[in-house]
């Protein structure tokens, strides 16, 4: 755990896998447990780091170099830590947020190839020692989340990938909760919803009881 007074959680997955749709109830289930919750999500969650995300989920002419893209997920991420996530955590808040650094494994590391250890080195760069407590793995077969992200506005620049681009990011999600199984649970978010919703109130009831 953090050596700090509130908790990091973060909630992953591929595309269309319900982070939106249950982050809402995560952090109700901590509310009611009598916790300040600060809900936000990456890349964004300050104002500078929100324009970063609209560069980099814009479709645009100019191609964005794997590199160019990677820096940028630290560099909104870098502010959000800063001006968000370690001043909530510090005065006792329990954060949620939508994606994080596991993230940038998977899409940057699995889905575009840039190896994981250069990954590392801007994780430690950018973060220092700071890691989530838990992470909340939504998992789902790519072609059963991509028919239920579908349904949405009109795709942003990941969203316009291939399937096999998304079955990589999959793989990498999994290939970290198989590292590193205490902090990052696998939720099956095949399931209808309610039973996804209690399978994150077990592994909340796990946490905090730790
Ligand atoms: N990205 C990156 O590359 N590197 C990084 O380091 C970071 C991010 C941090 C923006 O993320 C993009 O940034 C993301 C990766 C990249 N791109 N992609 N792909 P985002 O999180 O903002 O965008 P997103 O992944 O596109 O989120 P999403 O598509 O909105 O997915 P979701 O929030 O997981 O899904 P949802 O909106 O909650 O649910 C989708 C639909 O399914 C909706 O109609 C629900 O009603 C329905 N749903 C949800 N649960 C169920 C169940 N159980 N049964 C049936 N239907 C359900």
């Amino acid at each position: 755990m953090n050596k700090t007074l509130g908790r990091f959680i973060t909630v992953e997955g591929t595309e269309g896998v319900g982070k939106s749709t249950n982050i809402d109830f995560l952090a109700e289930s901590l509310r009611i447990r009598g916790k300040e919750v600060i809900l936000t999500r990456e890349p964004g969650g300050t104002p500078l780091a929100e324009e970063l995300r609209n560069i980099l989920l814009q479709p645009r002419e100019e191609r964005i170099s794997i590199e160019t893209e990677l820096l940028l997920m630290f560099a909104a991420r870098a502010q959000h830590l800063e001006n968000v996530i370690k001043p909530a955590l510090e005065r006792g808040a329990w954060v949620i947020s939508d994606r994080f650094t596991d993230a940038t494994f998977a899409y940057q590391g699995g889905g575009r190839g840039i190896p994981f250890h250069s990954i590392s080195v801007l994780e430690n760069l950018v973060q220092g020692p700071l890691r989530p407590d838990l992470t909340l793995l939504l998992d789902l077969p790519v072609e059963i989340g991509l028919r239920r992200a579908s349904q949405r506005s009109a795709p942003d620049r990941f969203e316009q990938e291939k399937v096999a681009f998304f079955e990589r990011v999959r793989q990498a999600y999994l290939q970290r909760a198989q590292q590193d199984p205490q902090r990052v649970k696998i939720i099956d978010a095949s399931q209808p919803l309610t039973d996804v919703q209690q399978q994150i109130g077990r592994q909340i009831t796990i946490f905090m009881r730790q």
